[in-house]
């Protein structure tokens, strides 16, 4: 008997179905950003980097033109499993001629993107960039008092709206576009309503244009704080939560976004209980939100629980969003997402109506007992029979580190 078929029947022996696991794991999409690629550069500004966020870590072979990015994104994806949809920044237009302010930014300039998308029969996601820009002015964008500068991000936000549509349109895959803005004050405000109260009313503007809602999802992504924007956010947890219902938009919650003792994966549930669809950017915090590379961690493996035991998988738009510049920039590709996967089989393979039966009786003992008892399952051997099954194995370093001989280290 194989390794496979030995897990199987353990499995089995707790009512857990591995084939049906492997089989709901092999269609959830998972939503890969572009950024991790070139440390959140683009190719539409020589600003530096802003907004709060940082990467560290000068690792070389970064790519710095579209078609390196473009030919470190097929490396990649080759050697992660599941359905992959790319995820892109506004910045990451490509011009050909003239370039485009980002005000005036159009589908043409992310041709390439879509025949490259197409050619692999992929979707695309979309994010507006507000950030690494010079009309971000004293850190702030939607929520400006500068009329001249809020009106410039309104139009990018509205402009993204239109490339998101051609996105969906192209592709055949609907397009989930992200708003996040890094507003906020590095020191205690005088007035925490009024940037608030211009947020709101620049979102109002950029959502009042026409778009098809079948094709494209608008998602609001909420923050505690960023580097140098320590006291004050614009677009906190309860303004975005707040804004999203009302609108009727979706929520978007990243795992860094919150203080350290705050858990997203109890956050699912209440927000699947009040939306159609909620949205995730998977990342992992160190002490912050430093965005490394995501791992086989607790956290991860509970939010990937409360999507699978919610039967949730096709309500929550799951996306990755983290950037280390320290390490190989294929492999933390290739490891963050694999451990999205990773989580999800891992949920898929645990005991959950069992799990929740014991709950309900009062039966406690019990569950710690079986929640700790299913830890130590051959869980190894189906994640190799998932990977197989794709053409892919446990080990993808070696192949790594000859596209870091043969193509990185050459640039
Ligand atoms: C920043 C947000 C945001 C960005 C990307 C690049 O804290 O997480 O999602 O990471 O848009
Ligand atoms: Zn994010």
């Amino acid at each position: 008997m194989s390794r496979y078929e030995t897990a199987k029947d353990i499995y089995a022996g707790y009512g857990v179905d591995t084939e049906k696991a492997i089989e709901i794991l092999k269609n959830v999409t998972v939503s890969i950003h572009c950024w991790q690629g070139d440390d959140v550069t683009g190719f539409d500004s020589k600003e530096a980097l802003s907004g709060g966020i940082q990467t560290t870590g000068n690792y070389p072979g970064k790519a710095t033109t579209p078609a390196q990015l473009m030919a470190d994104i097929d490396k990649a994806f080759s050697l992660i499993p599941g359905k992959k949809k790319l995820n892109l920044h506004a910045c990451y237009a490509i011009f050909e001629g003239e370039p485009a302010g980002r005000d005036e930014i159009k589908p043409e300039h992310f041709k390439k993107w879509v025949e490259f998308a197409k050619a692999r029969d992929m979707g695309i996601d979309f994010n507006p960039t507000f950030f690494s820009h010079p009309m971000v002015k004293d850190n702030l964008t939607l929520s400006s008092p500068d009329d001249e500068v809020r009106n410039y991000w309104i139009r990018h936000g509205q402009a993204c709206i239109r490339i998101g549509e051609y996105f969906a349109e192209e592709t055949g895959y609907p397009c989930v576009i992200n708003y996040w803005i890094p507003d906020g004050y590095k020191d205690i405000p005088a007035d925490r309503l009024s940037p608030r109260r211009r947020f709101k009313e620049s979102m109002d503007k950029i959502l009042s244009i026409d778009y098809d809602k079948s094709k494209v999802y608008i998602t609001l992504e909420s923050k505690v704080f960023g580097i140098g924007l320590e006291s004050y956010t614009v677009g906190s947890s309860e303004f975005c939560l707040s804004y999203a219902t009302k609108k009727g938009i979706t929520p978007l919650m990243d795992n860094g976004h919150y203080h350290p003792t705050e858990l997203v994966s109890d956050k699912i549930p209440s927000l699947l209980l009040f939306n159609e669809k909620i949205a995730l950017h998977i990342t992992r915090g160190v002490r912050w939100d430093s965005d490394h590379v995501v791992i086989l961690d607790d956290e991860t493996k509970e939010i990937a629980k409360e999507i699978v035991r919610n039967d949730a998988l096709d309500r929550v738009f799951i996306a990755t969003d983290y950037f280390d510049a320290s390490i190989n920039r294929i492999s933390a590709w290739v490891t963050g997402v694999r451990c999205v996967h990773k989580a999800l089989l891992f949920a898929l393979l645990q005991p959950n109506d069992k799990m929740k039966e014991l709950q309900d009786s009062a039966d406690t003992t019990s569950l710690m007992a079986l929640s700790e008892e299913i830890k130590t399952a051959p869980f190894g051997d189906i994640w190799n029979e998932y990977l197989t099954r794709q053409g892919l194995s446990n080990s993808y370093i070696d192949d790594i580190k000859e596209y870091e001989k043969t193509v990185l280290s050459l640039r």
